[in-house]
C-alpha cells in the first residue's frame, strides 16, 4: 500500500482535478449556459452577434488549444507511481529520497519516441525517451533518461544540427518520424562520433515490445554528493522487472499501421488491470580518484562504462500504478529539466549535460507559455515553494505581503535562506583552471572502441538483425556517397559487419579492415541475455472456429492466465463460437478486428470441423505463418495440428499421429487431444513464450 508520502502528489493534485458532473453547464466565468448548440443572432436566419460572449468564448478557447508539440519527444506517454530505495545511501549521497526503505517517493515518468510528432506512431525505429520526476521532500529531482546508454554527439552545441538531420527533410517534410532518409545518414556519416549510438539504433533496442520491456539510461556522468561533502561519480540505469525485449522490424512496421498506439495502449492498459510496470534503479559508482582509470573520459557521453568494468549496484524500484486523468493536462504539461537536482545530486562537466541544462529551461519557456510552467498542477513539488519570483502569464499563486526583493526588513527579511544544513543545494566544489576554447578535449577522440565492443557482444541474431537494419535505412538513401561513406564508417567498427552492409547495398565491400578488432565483449550489452523467465502480460491469440475444443480451451485459458498471460479466444466472427462438446465458447474478438503482430504467441486448439474451417481461412493461416516469421512461440492440439501442417513451414517438425508432444523451433505440438497432452503442451508452450523469440528457423526472413 502507498504511504502518505507516495499519495502526497495524488492529494496535491485532488484540488486541480474538474469533474463534468460538477453542476450545470457554465462559462469560464461560471455563468449558467442554457444553450450551447445554437448562436446568437438577430432573427433565425440572421447575422450573428458580438454581445454572444458564450460563441465567442467557447471558439475563441477552442482557437487556442494547441500549444507547440516538443521539439524532440513530441510523442509520448505517462503514468504515475512511487519509487522506493532498497537501503540507505548515504555513504555517497546526502539526497533524501534515497536515504533508506521508508522514503516513499512520489514520481511521473514519461516515455517517449524523439524524431516523431505527436501524432506519429509508437514503433518506429527510434530511440525512446524515459524521463522520471521525483517529487521529492527537498523538491523535484527530474533523471531525464533514454533507452540507450550513449548519445549521439558529445557537445551541446550539435544538438540542433542532429535534430535537423534526422527530423523530417524541410522542403517536403517527408519522411515521418524515420531516420531512414538522406539527411539523417549524410549527418552521422560526417560525424563519427555518432557511430557507436547509431549502432544502438540500428540494433533492436530501438524497437521495444513494450515501454515496461526496455532499460533507461541516464547517460551522462552525473555526481552524488554526500553530507561530508564527497563526490562519486555515478551512472543511473533502470532496469525491467519484465526483462528487455524488442518488436522484430517487419513487425513493428505492421503495427505501425495496425495500432500506432501500441506502446503506449500497452503501458495505459496494463495500469488499468493492475499489472503495474515496475523498474529497478540500479547505479554504477565510480569514486572520484579513479576519474582517469578508464580507456574513455567518463565525461564523454558516447560511452558507457562495461557492465562487466563497474557492476550495477541496485538501489530501488519503482512502480507505475496510476494513469493520468488528463493526457494534455499531465502528460503533455509536464516539464522535465535536467537542471532539476536536489541535495546530493549534482552535474559534471559533460558537455552535452551542461547543454541541456540550459536547453530544457528554455524549451518550456516557449512550449508552456512562459515562467509560471513549474505552478501546472503535474509540475508542482510537494516541496513548498517560497521565493520572490512574481507575475508572469499564468500566474496561479495570490502571493501576499509588500515584498518580493531580497534582502528586505519590511517582511523581516522572508523568505530567509536556507542553511545547508537545513536543506540547501550547494554545488559540488570543484577546482576548474582553464583558458576560455573552443575545442573538444583530445579523451573524446576515440569513436569506435565502444561501437565494436557492442558489436561483439550481440548474438548471432542480433548482428543479423543489425545489417538488416543498415541495408534497410541505407537503402532509402538516394546519394551513393553517403552509402559508402557510411560503410567506410562501419569498416572502423567491424570488417564483417562493413562487408555484409555493403553487399546488401551493392557497394563495394572494403578491401581490408580499418583497425583491429580489439575482440573485447560485453554480455550485459545484448539482449539475449536478459531476463526470459516470465510470461507476465504477454498476449496470446487462441484461434477457434465453431467445433473447437472447449476443454483444450479451457486448459489453455487457465494455465496461461494462471501464469500472468492474456490469452484471448480470436474466431472468424465476434459474440461465441459452438464448441466440439456441444456448448459454446465465448469469442473475445473476431480475428478481422487484431493482427497476428499483436500478439506475443499463437495457438490453435483442436476440433476437426474448427481445424478445418481455420485451415481454408486466409486469415487464420495468415495469423500462424505470421507469428512463425516473427519468431513467436506456437502450439497446436489435436487437430490443430493439421491447420500448421497445412503451411508447410519450411523444415518445422510437428506431431505425428499417437498424441506424443514434439517440440521444434519454438512451436510445440500434439496430436492428442487429451487433458494430460493439453496440460503438457500448455506447460511447454509457456516457457516458449516466456523466452519471448525463437530465432533461426528454417524459414528466417523475419529481418528483411
Ligand atoms: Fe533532450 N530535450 N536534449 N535528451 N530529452 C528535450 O525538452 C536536449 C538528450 C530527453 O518526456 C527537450 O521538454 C539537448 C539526451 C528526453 O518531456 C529539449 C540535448 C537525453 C526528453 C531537449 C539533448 C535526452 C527530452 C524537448 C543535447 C538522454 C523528453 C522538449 C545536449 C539522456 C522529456 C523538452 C519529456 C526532451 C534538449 C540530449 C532525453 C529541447 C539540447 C542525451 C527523455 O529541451
Amino acid at each position: 500500500m502507498p504511504t502518505d508520502e507516495a499519495r502526497g502528489k495524488q492529494e496535491q493534485l485532488d484540488p486541480s482535478r474538474a469533474r463534468p458532473d460538477d453542476g450545470p453547464l457554465t462559462t469560464n466565468f461560471g455563468t449558467r449556459v442554457d444553450d450551447t448548440d445554437n448562436s446568437l443572432k438577430v432573427g433565425e436566419r440572421g447575422p450573428t452577434l458580438l454581445e454572444d460572449f458564450h460563441f465567442r468564448e467557447k471558439v475563441t478557447h477552442f482557437d487556442h488549444e494547441r500549444i507547440p508539440e516538443r521539439v524532440v519527444h513530441a510523442r509520448g506517454a505517462g503514468a504515475y507511481g512511487v519509487f522506493r530505495p532498497y537501503e540507505s545511501l548515504a555513504e555517497y549521497t546526502k539526497a533524501d529520497f534515497l536515504q533508506g526503505p521508508d522514503r516513499e517517493t512520489p514520481v511521473f515518468v514519461r516515455f517517449s519516441t524523439v524524431a516523431g510528432s505527436r501524432g506519429s506512431a509508437d514503433t518506429v525505429r527510434d530511440v525512446r525517451g524515459f524521463a522520471t520526476k521525483f517529487y521529492t521532500r527537498e523538491g523535484n529531482y527530474d533523471l531525464v533518461g533514454n533507452n540507450f546508454p550513449v548519445f549521439f554527439i558529445q557537445d551541446a552545441i550539435k544538438f540542433p544540427d542532429f535534430v535537423h538531420a534526422v527530423k523530417p527533410e524541410p522542403d517536403n517534410e517527408i519522411p515521418q518520424a524515420q531516420s531512414a532518409h538522406d539527411t539523417f545518414w549524410d549527418f552521422v556519416s560526417l560525424q563519427p562520433e555518432s557511430m557507436h549510438m547509431v549502432l544502438w539504433l540500428m540494433s533492436d533496442r530501438s524497437i521495444p515490445r513494450s515501454y515496461r520491456m526496455m532499460q533507461g539510461f541516464g547517460v551522462h556522468t552525473f555526481r552524488f554528493v554526500n553530507a561530508e561533502g564527497r563526490g562519486t561519480f555515478v551512472k543511473f540505469h533502470w532496469r525491467p522487472v519484465l526483462g528487455t525485449h524488442s518488436l522484430v522490424w517487419e513487425e513493428a512496421q505492421v503495427v505501425a499501421g495496425k495500432d500506432p498506439d501500441y506502446n503506449r495502449r500497452d503501458l495505459w492498459e496494463a495500469i488499468e488491470r493492475g499489472d503495474y510496470p515496475e523498474f529497478e534503479l540500479a547505479v554504477q559508482l565510480v569514486p572520484e580518484e579513479d576519474e582517469f582509470r578508464f580507456d574513455f573520459d567518463l565525461l564523454d557521453p558516447t560511452k558507457i562504462i562495461p557492465e562487466e568494468t563497474v557492476p550495477l549496484r541496485p538501489i530501488g524500484r519503482m512502480v507505475l500504478d496510476k494513469n493520468p486523468d488528463n493526457f494534455f493536462a499531465e502528460t503533455e504539461q509536464v516539464a522535465f529539466h535536467t537542471a532539476h537536482v536536489v541535495p546530493g545530486i549534482d552535474f559534471t562537466n559533460d558537455p552535452l549535460l551542461q547543454g541541456r541544462n540550459h536547453s530544457y529551461l528554455d524549451t518550456q519557456l516557449i512550449r508552456l507559455g512562459g515562467p509560471n510552467f513549474e505552478q501546472l498542477p503535474v509540475n508542482r513539488p510537494v516541496a513548498k515553494v517560497t521565493n520572490n519570483q512574481r507575475d508572469g502569464y499564468g500566474q496561479q499563486r495570490v502571493h501576499t505581503g509588500r515584498t518580493s526583493y531580497a534582502p528586505n526588513s519590511i517582511s523581516g527579511g522572508c523568505p530567509v535562506l536556507a542553511s545547508p544544513d537545513a536543506g540547501a543545494y550547494v554545488h559540488h566544489q570543484e577546482r576548474v583552471d582553464g583558458v576560455k576554447i573552443r575545442k573538444r578535449s583530445e579523451s573524446f577522440s576515440d569513436h569506435y572502441r565502444q561501437a565494436t565492443l557492442f558489436w561483439n557482444s550481440m548474438a548471432d541474431w542480433e548482428k543479423e538483425h543489425i545489417v538488416a537494419a543498415y541495408r534497410f535505412e541505407l537503402g532509402k538513401v538516394t546519394h551513393p556517397e553517403i552509402r559508402e561513406r557510411t560503410v567506410e564508417r562501419l569498416n572502423h567498427i567491424d570488417h564483417a559487419l562493413a562487408t555484409a552492409v555493403a553487399e546488401g547495398l551493392g557497394v563495394t565491400p572494403p578491401a581490408e579492415p580499418a583497425g583491429r578488432n580489439h575482440g573485447r565483449t560485453s554480455p550485459a550489452l545484448s539482449q539475449a541475455n536478459s531476463p526470459m523467465d516470465t510470461i507476465a502480460t504477454r498476449r496470446v491469440a487462441i484461434l477457434a472456429a465453431d467445433g473447437v475444443s472447449a476443454d483444450q480451451v479451457a486448459v489453455l485459458r487457465e494455465k496461461l492466465s494462471g501464469g500472468g498471460a492474456m490469452p484471448e479466444v480470436l474466431a472468424p466472427h465476434a459474440g461465441e463460437v459452438r464448441s466440439a462438446e456441444g456448448g459454446t465458447v465465448p469469442v473475445d474478438r473476431a480475428m478481422s478486428t487484431m493482427a497476428s503482430v499483436l500478439y506475443d504467441a499463437v495457438c490453435v486448439p483442436g476440433g476437426a470441423e474448427s481445424a478445418a474451417t481455420l485451415g481454408a481461412d486466409g486469415l487464420a493461416r495468415h495469423y500462424v505463418a505470421e507469428a512463425f516469421k516473427h519468431g513467436k512461440a506456437l502450439a497446436a492440439l489435436g487437430e490443430g495440428v493439421e491447420v500448421l501442417r497445412g503451411l508447410a513451414l519450411p523444415g518445422l517438425r510437428l506431431a505425428g499421429a499417437g498424441g506424443a508432444v514434439v517440440e521444434d523451433q519454438g512451436v510445440v505440438s500434439s496430436t492428442g487431444g487429451g487433458a494430460a497432452e493439453a496440460e503438457e503442451v500448455v506447460a511447454a508452450f509457456a516457457d516458449l513464450i516466456a523466452r519471448h523469440r525463437h530465432w533461426g528457423r528454417d524459414s528466417d526472413s523475419t529481418v528483411a
